[in-house]
């Protein structure tokens, strides 16, 4: 059932016991939400833990200490998560069908939760926790804002994506009112790279091959350059952004050979092109300027099915 700020708030204030889940490869939004919300509700004296995936030591600015002892949890909330499957199969397995309450910001939500607090309108999970932490009257603190600014701060790649809102933007300029500093927070964000991803962002960029007159760009990232650069799988997410960074592109492809054989395909692109049709087409899905799918064979038969399948849009291009 669908219900409100306050709704979701009241609901807040009266369990206990709670358990804080989010969705699998969690990013900035997902632990700045699960988070923020930890230490609200620790803060009103509630029994709370959080379960989450294997954090990416990008985020590691993000982690705060919360080592609770297990318990039974009688309540379960879920965060940032638009469909149940986005829990990792253990934890979805476990309390993917008595969680009772979920505040998230997809369109895309699937409603699982008992209770639902989805504003599609919000760049960001955090942004909704904002919305009704405001109206609820908490006050906030540093720790609390600093959650949340992350939250909002990465969905809105650092307030520059097309979600980014005025609403986002005043929700930004009220936590940093709170005493967050925002200049270091951007810079282990959005700026500071491990040694280990400079490495295989060369590798991968050295990778790098255009099309179409320079329309579209596609990166094959193989195995070997996980093995020589020792990233972490967990940590390559960033290079999906560096095709479509170059002048001129029009569609920027990045192909990851995944470790069970397979490759995970990445499409971001700039109007008129609709990355979501293109992979539509190939079994995936997404958003218009960002999609994904997954396709099988060797990198040079997938990188061919990519450029059979983005040339007719790009045709049209013109
Ligand atoms: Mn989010």
């Amino acid at each position: 059932m669908r219900i409100d700020h306050r709704q979701a708030w009241d609901l807040l204030c009266s369990m206990d016991r709670i358990l804080l889940l989010t969705h699998r490869l969690p990013d900035g939004d997902a632990l700045g939400s699960i988070y923020a919300l930890y230490l609200v509700l620790k803060s009103l004296g509630k029994t709370v833990r959080c379960e989450t995936d294997a954090i990416p030591s990008s985020l590691r600015v993000a982690v705060i200490p919360c080592d609770e002892p297990a318990f039974a949890p009688d309540h379960v909330v879920a965060v940032d998560t638009g469909d149940r499957k986005l829990l990792n199969d253990e934890l979805n397995e476990r309390y993917g069908d008595r969680v009772d309450l979920c505040i998230d910001h997809h369109g895309t939500h699937v409603p699982y939760a008992e209770y639902t607090l989805v504003d599609p309108t919000a760049a960001a999970a955090s942004e909704v926790l904002f919305d009704m932490l405001k109206l609820a009257g908490f006050v906030l603190t540093e720790p609390v804002a600093r959650e949340l600014y992350i939250g909002i701060s990465t969905d809105t790649g650092c307030f520059r994506y097309g979600n980014t809102t005025a609403k986002a933007m005043r929700a930004a300029a009220d936590l940093m009112e709170c005493g967050i500093d925002t200049e270091y927070l951007n810079t282990e964000l959005f700026e500071t790279k491990t040694r280990e991803y400079a490495a295989f962002e060369r590798l991968a960029l050295n990778a790098l091959r255009t099309y179409f007159d320079g329309k579209c760009a596609v990166m094959v990232v193989t195995r070997a350059m996980y093995e020589e650069s020792g990233l972490d799988e967990a940590d390559d997410k960033a290079v999906n952004a560096l095709p479509r960074q170059i002048q001129g592109v029009y569609v920027g492809v990045t192909v990851k050979e995944k470790k069970d054989g397979g490759f995970r395909v990445s499409m971001r692109s700039k109007e008129p092109f609709d990355a979501a049709a293109v992979c539509a087409a190939l079994g995936g899905g997404g958003h218009r300027l960002a999609a994904g799918c997954e396709l099988t064979g060797t990198a040079e038969e997938v990188t061919n099915i990519i450029l059979n399948a983005v040339k007719p849009a790009i045709e049209k291009i013109g």
